[in-house]
């Protein structure tokens, strides 16, 4: 079994180094069932499908160094399109049977890795989202952001009839089937809304398991602005009222 680790990047020299080092040490070996010795452990292949969007910082020089690297495969992207085109772009040169969107900053722990996977791999759910708020360690940052962030899972689970607590979580782990299923069109911050809403109205239920998050601050790269809750907003509204 297969895991593809798909790395959306754009303008990212300061952490890429260190992701990637991150990503490729991380153990995949997954506990699994329960049986006399509680379980089996599985491990898993890995392939991680970098995507560059159209970074001006350096980052593509860095990403020059890996190909050729048999785990990785770099796909750079002519211009800046958004995370959600750069997404995309990997989840059509992923050759794995689980897919696993990884930011290429350092928000997000590789090390949660086969917690994520367990309720894949023993057969409970086809979607797991990993979720900052479901009492993870995480650092506290900015009031305003997690009201952005509570009041767009709110209007999920309003519109979708469902009970998530982080839908815009970078850590959303799915099935080749599932992945196979989604028609995806959002270029930008209009991805998670998209994704999630396409997988709900396929009739998956998304299983949640809490993470830790260290958020960055804007000094650090810190990109996201008030302006891209609207994108996300509009998404959710079209993704429910249209086909
Ligand atoms: N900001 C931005 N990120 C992109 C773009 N294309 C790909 N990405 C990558 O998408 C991932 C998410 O972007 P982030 O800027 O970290 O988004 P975020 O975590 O919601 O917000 P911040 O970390 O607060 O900026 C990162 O790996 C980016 O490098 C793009 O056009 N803009
Ligand atoms: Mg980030």
């Amino acid at each position: 079994m297969k895991l593809s680790v798909i790395m959306p990047v754009y303008n990212e020299i300061g952490t890429i180094t260190e992701i990637v080092r991150r990503v490729r040490a991380v153990p995949l070996i997954v506990r699994i069932g329960y049986g006399p010795e509680n379980g089996k452990s599985v491990e898993l292949d890995r392939e991680i499908i970098i995507v560059d969007d159209g970074s001006t910082d350096g980052t593509r020089d860095y990403l020059r160094t890996l190909e050729g690297a048999p785990d990785v495969k770099v796909i750079f992207h002519e211009h800046n399109q958004g995370k959600g085109a750069a997404v995309r772009t990997g989840l059509q040169n992923a050759t794995g049977d689980v897919m696993l969107i990884q930011d290429a900053d350092l928000e997000y722990d590789p090390r949660e890795y086969p917690a994520l996977l367990q309720p894949i791999l023993e057969g409970r759910t086809q979607v797991v989202y990993g979720s900052r708020f479901r009492g993870g360690p995480t650092k506290a940052m900015f009031f305003w952001h997690m009201v952005g962030n509570r009041f767009l899972t709110l209007m999920t689970n309003l519109l979708f009839n469902t009970i998530l607590s982080d839908m815009e979580t970078c850590y959303k782990v799915f099935t080749r089937e599932v992945a196979q299923q989604l028609k995806l069109k959002a270029p930008g911050w209009g991805f998670d809304p998209e994704i999630t809403a396409q997988i709900l109205k396929l009739g998956y239920r998304i299983y949640e398991v809490p993470i830790s998050y260290t958020g960055r601050e804007f000094g650090e790269g810190k990109k996201i602005s008030w302006r891209d809750g609207l994108t996300v907003l509009w998404t959710l509204l079209r993704c429910r009222f249209t086909r």
